[in-house]
């Protein structure tokens, strides 16, 4: 079916119309976004609705893919290019005389996650439909997303996330597959015809109702869904809530997102939020499964549940307590199906982020399920005991020292533990998880992680998109491999130059936003030098700002001096209990501010750092940048993914051997990327000698000495406390993240990327090589693996290729 602009230009002015009793003329830039989305989601409805009837009746595998987090970004372009209807809609559009990027600039950026962990579930859903995957997202839908951020005076303020004031085209309210999840009271074993069955007293009943958004396929006409299940007061039960505070406890609970990234909080709310998407999702799974007339006992053959970190590890008893309370299996048929439709993700080996719950608290809140957690350890235990002794088996324990460990329960009732990036998966092996795999060599295998390049490159770049398509066709938007091609462009001179021009076009646009946004004016011509992730000591956005202020000092001792103009460019939320990510926030804005008012100084340096930035700033810096910052403590970041999409709009990246840098480094060689710093290794070897002493470093380098005395001599305006803190942090209390240690090397890397920006020809060389290298880091490549090796789910698709 193909849609002309005609056709197009007549239903849409129809949908204005009909929604609103208005001309297109007269509705607003949201009205019209509205009318465009409800025209797209019944666009898409046809095949939404063909994909779940072929499901069904085929019966296919499908996935489920449960992450308390999902950051999809706008969805209309998106859709609109899935489709395969962009063009027409755009011209259309243009032709009735509006202007589709304020109509797309309408769409509220749903921030229903924290970072890294929720953008790769969108990139993933996105593969899954576009791959033709059977498979379906299971989420939260937060009233209120991640907070907006703020800056006063240079200080982090946090905002509501208001995202669904004005509605929400996308979803669709489910009442009909509404289900009940229960809380608190008291839980006992009775006798009922001959069969232990739970009785359960003072329980609360909460109403978990779905929405489903549509996840559209890459023009291959297949539609999954993402489910997002929000809590209600259930209608037949007003009795029970017939107080104030029982009504508010139901409204708080998917009220908003904790917005800790990497960090674990330990908040009540947080671990009913957890049992709150286990249950529903399991119990609307059952039910489905129910409907096919198979044996329960064969529920691994059609349905498997991928865990998303740990937060979602509460899907495995309560997957076991429906088997058994609910559907009368036998524990050894409920585990046996428990482990094969299981398998989980490890994203980080940052202690304070492992997930670990006071026993009392689960036994408070989801009683029956502690009882079930304590039998999986309690047989867990006995299993191993006789085979591996009592110390390996003692480490695996669920339940140790008055807390459930919830990534040992993932790993003990899961098929598969991955990490994310090779590294990351081998020091899951040899370190963090040892002892697992020590008992379970098998389970552990690495998916490293990756982006969609529609989102990243297609409606990001489109110049670039352009180019790449002039270069070597357009299959590669289908077969990421074929990026490949580009290799045989570098010594092109035309090629380099158009790079360089649309690389230039995308910097002017993004200067436009900074001036508009910022009244700041920063030079298109100067590298821009960029960091966008969240605020993390470990990520080390303060070795960055380091490098600043070392720059700054050297252009004031000698004003005159020829060097390389460098725009510096952050985003980043903190945590709002997160002092000192937040004291990091303000140490920059107040670099900013003295750089970037100093005469001096000029355009030899500028410092940048976007407020609120998320997927839609992403989508307008990435293509902008020339150098991208992946400086993390080796061992530290799990994989990273803006080093992905960086690298896939043509930026060079500057990287310490962390996470996915290594693959990076792997795929484009030694000499197309700037590496510097400790190898993991070398950190874990200071970690068993305990021989590392920044006071060492900082005392016997006069650099050092300089920069760090800024942060507590005054040069810095209005960083009293915090410059203090972050001195001490560094010079007194060692220096956790080793900053000081990887600073020279740091310093002399930036100089090498002075310097190879003088020969444009050589610089646009290597970034065109490291687009041609982008193709492997495809998402699609990533959820081939998982459906292969570890989901056991077929495409529907059988023709597909990526390579
Ligand atoms: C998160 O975003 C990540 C890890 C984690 O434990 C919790 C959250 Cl919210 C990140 C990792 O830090 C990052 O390295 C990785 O690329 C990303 O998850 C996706 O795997």
């Amino acid at each position: 079916m193909t849609l002309q602009v005609e056709e197009f230009r007549k239903d849409y002015e129809r949908v204005v119309k009909g929604m609103y009793g208005l001309s297109v003329e007269e509705a607003s830039p949201f009205q019209l976004y509205n009318a465009l989305g409800a025209y797209v989601k019944s666009f898409a409805g046809e095949h939404w609705s063909r994909t779940k009837t072929e499901y069904e009746k085929k019966q296919v595998k499908q996935l489920y893919y449960f992450s308390m987090e999902f950051l999809p970004g706008r969805m209309l372009k998106s859709n609109l290019l899935n489709l395969g209807i962009l063009d027409v809609v755009r011209e259309g559009i243009e032709d009735i005389g509006l202007d589709f990027h304020s109509i797309v600039q309408a769409e509220e950026d749903p921030a229903l996650g924290n970072g890294g962990l929720g953008r790769l579930a969108s990139c993933f859903m996105d593969s899954i439909a576009s791959l033709g995957i059977p498979g379906s997202g299971s989420g939260i839908r937060y009233r209120y997303g991640l907070f907006q951020q703020r800056f006063i005076d240079g200080h982090q303020v946090e905002v509501p996330d208001n995202w669904l004031r004005n509605g929400n085209v996308w979803e669709v309210r489910k009442e009909n597959k509404a289900v009940n999840v229960r809380f608190g009271g008291q839980v006992y074993m009775a006798e009922q015809k001959g069969r232990l069955i739970p009785v359960y007293e003072n329980t609360r009943t909460i109403l978990a109702v779905p929405y489903d958004t549509a996840m559209i396929g890459y023009q291959n006409e297949l539609v999954n869904n993402l489910r997002l299940w929000s809590a209600e007061i259930p209608p037949e039960d007003y009795v029970h809530y017939s107080s104030i505070s029982a009504q508010q406890e139901v409204n708080q609970l998917t009220e908003v997102l904790y917005p800790d990234d990497s960090n674990y909080e330990g908040r009540i709310l947080r671990l009913r939020q957890e049992y709150f998407l286990c249950s529903a999702g399991i119990q609307s799974i059952v039910r489905y499964y129910k409907k096919l007339q198979l044996p329960l006992t064969m529920i691994a053959e059609k349905v498997a549940i991928h865990i998303n970190d740990t937060h979602p590890a509460l899907c495995i008893p309560e997957f076991i307590r429906i088997l058994i309370d609910e559907e009368q299996l036998t524990w050894e048929q409920a585990w046996e199906s428990c482990k094969k439709v299981m398998s989980y993700t490890n994203h980080t080996i940052m202690q304070e982020a492992m997930e670990k719950w006071p026993i009392e608290m689960l036994k408070a809140e989801v009683p029956r399920i502690y009882q079930i957690i304590e039998e999986i350890n309690r047989r867990h235990i006995e299993k191993k005991l006789p085979l591996y002794g009592e110390e390996l088996t003692y480490q695996t324990a669920i339940i140790r020292e008055g807390v459930v460990n919830m990534a040992h329960m993932a790993i003990i009732g899961s098929h598969s533990v991955n990490g994310v990036a090779q590294l990351h998966t081998t020091i899951l092996k040899n370190e963090v998880l040892k002892p697992f795999y020590e008992m379970y060599p098998t389970r552990f295998n690495n998916k490293t992680n990756g982006i969609t390049q529609r989102r990243w490159l297609q409606l990001a770049n489109e110049e670039l998109t352009q180019l790449i398509d002039e270069k070597i066709g357009t299959a590669w938007k289908k077969k990421p491999s074929e990026l490949t091609i580009l290799k045989g462009f570098v010594n092109e001179d035309e090629t380099l130059k158009q790079l360089e021009d649309v690389k230039l076009r995308n910097k002017k646009r993004f200067a436009r936003y900074v001036k508009e946004k910022m009244d700041i004016t920063i030079d298109p011509n100067a590298i821009f030098d960029v960091q966008i992730k969240r605020l993390h000591a470990y990520k080390r956005q303060l070795l960055n700002a380091l490098h600043i202020i070392s720059r700054y000092l050297e252009i004031k001792e000698n004003p005159n001096a020829a060097i390389q103009p460098r725009v510096f460019i952050f985003g980043a939320k903190a945590a709002p209990s997160y002092l000192y990510a937040k004291q990091i926030i303000k140490l920059i804005n107040a670099i900013a501010e003295l750089v970037n008012n100093d005469p001096d100084v000029g355009d030899k340096l500028k410092v940048v750092f976007v407020e609120n930035y998320g997927v839609t700033l992403a989508e307008l810096i990435i293509p902008a940048a020339d150098v991208s910052e992946q400086i993390s403590l080796a061992s530290k970041e799990a994989s990273g993914t803006s080093n992905m999409k960086l690298m896939a709009n043509g930026a060079l990246t500057v990287a310490t051997l962390d996470g996915a840098n290594v693959e990076i480094r792997n795929y484009v060689g030694e000499e197309n990327i700037f590496l510097f710093g400790l190898t993991s290794q070398e950190v874990y070897e200071y970690y068993e000698n305990g021989t590392y002493s920044s006071r060492q470093i900082f005392e016997s380098n006069p650099r050092l000495i300089k920069v760090l005395n800024t942060l507590i001599d005054g040069t810095i305006p209005d960083i009293q406390e915090e410059g203090r803190v972050i001195f001490d942090s560094l010079v007194q209390y060692n220096d956790e993240y080793f900053v000081l240690k990887d600073f020279e090397e740091y310093i002399s890397v930036q100089r090498e990327v002075d310097e190879l920006y003088q020969d444009k020809q050589a610089w646009y060389r290597k970034s065109l090589w490291n687009i041609a290298n982008s193709g492997p880091f495809s998402a699609d490549f990533t959820i081939m693996r998982y459906a292969d090796e570890i989901w056991k789910i077929d495409s529907q698709m059988p023709e597909i290729e990526l390579s």
